[in-house]
């Protein structure tokens, strides 16, 4: 039933969601925007100039075109510049297993992320290999919710989406998993991720016969439903 899982990057196999966080953050003090770490969840699996837009619809000014080119790109220096520290020490906790009982299972692994950066990310964090496809905010038009990035690396895999499982840290990303027909697991609490087939806190101690059996469970009860 599961011929292969895509995950997203920030927040999914890494904690990158804290140096976009800190980033942000810097630029909206400068900008006198306020900004919390609840205001930076709507950020979460979105493009850098969607962001951007979001966090300035929080404060009370606006800006040019060409204002905004600069902001996005001060930004990214600075979220670029944090982010070199990063090591395969950074690797979320049970990632590394997990995707290794997926290699042993035989289920194909994608990667589909919004940054266009996560090619940098994954050579710091020495697991470009492990991926078969990668699709990230340089291969696409359309970001998330929009199921672009899932649907081009399902595509690229040669796998039909409804056996695919996409495993995302964000409200958005869990959107676009959902309209491009995979089945999903959200990475993170409840409260956000409450539209997922199902979640999990951590890949700690989950295994790929839990995930099958869980999300069998609801595919079941979903056709119930539907019948
Ligand atoms: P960049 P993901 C997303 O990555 C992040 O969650 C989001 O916060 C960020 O704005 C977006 O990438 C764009 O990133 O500025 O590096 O191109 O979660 O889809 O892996
Ligand atoms: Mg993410």
């Amino acid at each position: 039933m599961i011929d292969a899982c895509i995950f997203d990057l920030d927040g999914v196999i890494v904690d990158t969601a804290r140096y976009h966080y800190m980033a942000w953050k810097r630029l909206a003090d400068h900008l006198e925007i306020p900004f919390s770490e609840e205001d930076n969840e709507a950020l979460k699996g979105i493009s850098r100039m969607a962001s951007l837009e979001h966090l300035i619809s929080l404060g009370e000014k606006t800006y040019s075109d060409i204002d905004k080119q600069k902001f996005c790109l001060t930004k990214n220096t600075w979220y670029v510049e944090s982010i070199e520290e990063m090591s395969s020490e950074n690797i979320l906790p049970g990632v590394t297993r997990f995707l290794n009982e997926l290699r042993e299972n035989n289920i194909k692994i994608a990667l589909g992320s919004a940054s266009k950066n996560a090619r940098r990310v994954l050579e710091l964090i020495d697991l470009t290999s492990v991926f078969e496809v990668i699709v990230d905010g340089n291969d696409v038009i359309n970001s998330k919710p929009d199921p672009e990035v899932f649907l081009k690396g399902a595509q690229m895999l040669g796998c039909a989406p409804s056996r695919c499982v996409v495993f995302e840290d964000s409200a958005k990303g869990i959107d676009a998993a959902v309209s491009g027909g995979f089945m999903s697991v959200g990475i993170g609490p409840e409260q956000h991720l409450g539209h997922a087939d199902m979640t999990l806190s951590s890949f700690e101690e989950v295994t790929v016969s839990d995930i099958r059996s869980r999300l069998q469970s609801v595919t079941q009860a979903t056709s119930t439903v539907a019948s």
